[in-house]
């Protein structure tokens, strides 16, 4: 059966407010054709790169996005409707010729990316798809490694750690599933572990799910993360590795041009030996943001040291192509963090994840600390073929449904696991 053209025009577009996970409104938008209805949600960062897409969000308490949505109530949607919504690169030009500015400061990222979300997902639904599939067209999918956030620190947490989160990563299975119960099982060890150490309130989750303890230093983080692992009859550095985002931007004094951490001030130089000796002692396979948004050149000369280590920007480069350019060309990095909305269309989230493969980049596709429910994230992975997701640690609604969602696909469409094989890509 031929479907005409009609079939796939977008019909309304409609924005609401909804509460994300730290209890703040964000923005919901949903697209509707004459026969299929779906929604996108804005994200929310605590610790933002500072060359992200503008969030546009009320001057009030608690926080509201009343003119986003108004916005997209009128100029949005007088400029989608009627459009294809299978047309998502021209979706995606009409969102940015709408705002006329390179971040998105007039209508917002987020009101953006809401819509640019919801238009893709509406797609997927009118065409009968599953959203992984309508995004990832021919590229061979695979199920991502996760990379679980257990212990909160820095902005995310309430605790005396300045590195903002320690990542269990189960590189050493051979599917998502026996991945992720194993990496329960661990979470809950840590758990007990963590309560018996300090008592209970040790336990009380900071905001991305994982464990915010009265821990004093990344060492003793680290360290209980690998006995841990250990008491779980793993062996560090076979089944499971360990792995931080430093969230640099967030330890870096300006004004002095160093570092402080763990109660230490740190020139760049020192903090990369600081690095050096992590990696060796607990097999850091990944590093995410180890200095300030805009020191690529240390980057650059740590990437070049640690050679098993997977060096990853996310501040650095914003999921911006302009600034992976730069990391391309001085080699800063072999990881990039893709987040649709610190750049506002799905189209360039894309484009931006495949130009970070063509130079030799792992992708990361990632949640934000202010999140939802919405499972996307976990479709785009997928769709992308991405290497990692970075979703939180394996509690919170709002973390759980990316993982929920991976266990569906893996299991529905028997996709191979990315597993182990990622570290003989970098
Ligand atoms: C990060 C993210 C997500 P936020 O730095 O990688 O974990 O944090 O969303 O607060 O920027
Ligand atoms: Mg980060």
């Amino acid at each position: 059966m031929v479907m005409s053209s009609e079939v796939f025009s977008i019909r309304r577009v409609k924005g609401l407010e909804v509460l994300d996970s730290r209890g703040n409104f964000t923005l919901r938008v949903c697209v509707s054709t004459d026969f299929v209805t779906d929604c996108g949600d804005a994200p929310s960062g605590a610790s933002k790169g500072s060359m992200e897409a503008h969030e546009l969000v009320d001057d009030s308490f608690p926080r509201r996005v009343s003119k986003a949505v108004e916005l997209v109530n009128t100029l949005v949607a007088q400029s989608l409707v009627g459009v294809d919504v299978r047309s998502q690169w021209r979706v995606d030009t009409l969102l940015r010729g709408l705002d006329g500015t390179p971040n998105f400061s007039k209508i917002g990222g987020n009101t953006a990316i809401a819509t640019s979300i919801a238009v893709a997902k509406t797609a997927a639904s009118a065409l009968g798809m599953e959203y992984f599939e309508y995004i990832g067209g021919a590229r061979r999918k695979r199920i991502p490694v996760p990379l679980l956030n257990f212990i909160n620190g820095g902005l995310h947490g309430a605790g005396f750690l300045d590195i903002q989160e320690f990542l269990v990563i189960p590189l050493g299975f051979s599917s998502f599933r026996d991945a992720l119960i194993e990496s329960v099982k661990v979470f809950q060890l840590l758990k007990k572990e963590l309560v018996s150490r300090f008592g209970k309130s040790a336990v009380m989750a900071g905001d991305e799910g994982g464990f915010s303890p009265p821990v004093k230093s990344s060492v003793d983080a680290l360290g209980l993360l690998s006995k841990v692992i250990e008491s779980a009859g793993f062996t560090l550095g076979k089944e499971f590795f360990l792995g931080l985002d430093v969230a640099g931007s967030n330890l870096f004094d300006k004004r002095k041009a160093l570092y402080r951490l763990n109660g230490r001030e740190f020139t760049a130089g020192e903090l990369m030996d600081y690095y050096r000796e992590l990696a060796s002692t607990y097999k850091l396979v990944y590093l995410e943001d180890p200095f300030h948004e805009g020191d690529f050149d240390s980057f650059s000369a740590l990437q070049r040291m640690l050679s098993s280590t997977i060096v990853v920007g996310d501040d650095l480069y914003v999921t911006n192509q302009e600034r992976l350019l730069i990391g391309c060309k001085s080699k800063s990095t072999r990881g990039v963090i893709v987040k649709p909305n610190q750049v506002g269309t799905l189209t360039d989230a894309i484009e931006f994840a495949e130009m970070a493969l063509g130079c030799g980049n792992l992708r990361v596709v990632s949640h934000r600390s202010g999140d939802t429910e919405d499972p996307f994230i976990a479709d785009l992975a997928v769709g992308l073929s991405s290497e990692f997701i970075k979703t939180g640690a394996p509690a919170r609604g709002e973390r759980t449904s990316k993982y929920n969602r991976l266990l569906y696909i893996e299991e529905e469409y028997s996709l191979e696991y990315a597993g182990r094989r990622v570290l003989t890509m970098i």
